[in-house]
C-alpha cells in the first residue's frame, strides 16, 4: 500500500459549457490561478483540456504549447494533457496534442459509449498513442472506462512494451453513463485486472465522485478530483471551485493516513522528469 495519495486535479474537460458554469476554468489566466489554487491545497498533478477564445474545447497546439509553458513557470506541477479531447475531435488532433511536449498525456483504452455519444478509441489509434509518448519520453495515463478496456492494456504492453520511464499507472474513469459503474464492487473487480507493479488512480463522474474515491483510498490508490466529473459538491450545492475538491480529497487522504504526495515524490513515482 502507498504511504502517500496523488492527488490529480481535472479542472476543466470538454463537456461543460461555460455558460452553464460560470466558475469553470476557460482562459489561460484562470487555468494557471486554479492550478496554482490546487497545489496550494494538495495537488500534484494536473489534467488539462483547454478552451478556445469563444470558451469552447480545442486542441490548437500554439495554445496547447503556451498552456504547457505557463503552468511550467507558474506551479511545479506534473503536467498532463488530455489526448481525449472532446468527442468529436478527430485522431490527428488527438495525436498532436504529444507535440507540446508535455510530461504525461492520457492514453484512453477502448471505445465506450459517452452519455449520448460515443467516445471512439480504436486499437491502432491506441497502439499510436503508445509508441509516440515512448519516443518522445511523455508518460501515459492509461484511461479506464470499463474493465475490458484493462484486458487491451494488458496486450498493448506485451505488444509494445513498456511505456516512458517503465512504470504503468491507470486512472479508473469510473460511472460515465455507458462505462463501469462508480461503486467499491467494480473498482475492487478493476483492480485484479491491473498490471503488476501498476499504479492506479481513480475518479469517479457526478454523484459517484465520494464512493469512489473512498473506495480507491481503502484499497491504497490515487485520486482524481475535478470540475471535469462533478460539479457538484453535495446535493443540491454547486462545486465552488477545483480548490474545494481537492481540499477535500487532501482532507479525505490525511483521514487515510495517506497524505497528499508532494510533486517531487509523484515525479519519482510515475518516472516523469523533475522540474527545474
Ligand atoms: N472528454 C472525453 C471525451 C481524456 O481526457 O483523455 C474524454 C476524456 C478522456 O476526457
Ligand atoms: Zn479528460
Amino acid at each position: 500500500m502507498s504511504t502517500g495519495t496523488l492527488i490529480t486535479v481535472a479542472p476543466t474537460g470538454a463537456e461543460h459549457a461555460k455558460s452553464d458554469v460560470p466558475n469553470l476554468p476557460v482562459t489561460l489566466e484562470e487555468l494557471v490561478r486554479t492550478a496554482q489554487d490546487c497545489e496550494r491545497v494538495g495537488a500534484a498533478m494536473i489534467h488539462v483540456h483547454i478552451r478556445g477564445a469563444d470558451t469552447t474545447p480545442t486542441l490548437d497546439l500554439q495554445r496547447l504549447k503556451d498552456t504547457v509553458a505557463a503552468l511550467r513557470e507558474e506551479t511545479s506541477l506534473v503536467v498532463q494533457l488530455s489526448t481525449g479531447g472532446a468527442v468529436t475531435d478527430p485522431e490527428e488532433d488527438r495525436l498532436r496534442v504529444l507535440d507540446a511536449m508535455p510530461d504525461s498525456a492520457s492514453c484512453t483504452m477502448g471505445t465506450v459509449n459517452f452519455g449520448d455519444d460515443v467516445f471512439m478509441n480504436r486499437w491502432e489509434f491506441i497502439v499510436e498513442l503508445h509508441k509516440r509518448m515512448q519516443d518522445r519520453g511523455i508518460v501515459p495515463e492509461y484511461e479506464i472506462f470499463d474493465l475490458g478496456q484493462l484486458a487491451s492494456l494488458h496486450r498493448l504492453l506485451d505488444q509494445h512494451g513498456l511505456p516512458s520511464g517503465g512504470h504503468v499507472h491507470v486512472d479508473l474513469v469510473m460511472g460515465v453513463p455507458g462505462g463501469m459503474p462508480g461503486d467499491a464492487e467494480t473498482l475492487v473487480a478493476a483492480l485484479r485486472m491491473i498490471p503488476d507493479g501498476a499504479t492506479f488512480s481513480a475518479t469517479g463522474i457526478g454523484r459517484t465522485s465520494l464512493p469512489v474515491m473512498l473506495a480507491a483510498l481503502s484499497a491504497g490508490g490515487h485520486l482524481r478530483v475535478g470540475m471535469e466529473d462533478t460539479i457538484s459538491y453535495a446535493r443540491g450545492e454547486r462545486v465552488r471551485d477545483n480548490a474545494q475538491l481537492v481540499a477535500r480529497a487532501a482532507g479525505l487522504a490525511k483521514i487515510a493516513q495517506r497524505p497528499p504526495m508532494p510533486v517531487a515524490e509523484v515525479r519519482t513515482l510515475l518516472k516523469v522528469a523533475q522540474s527545474n
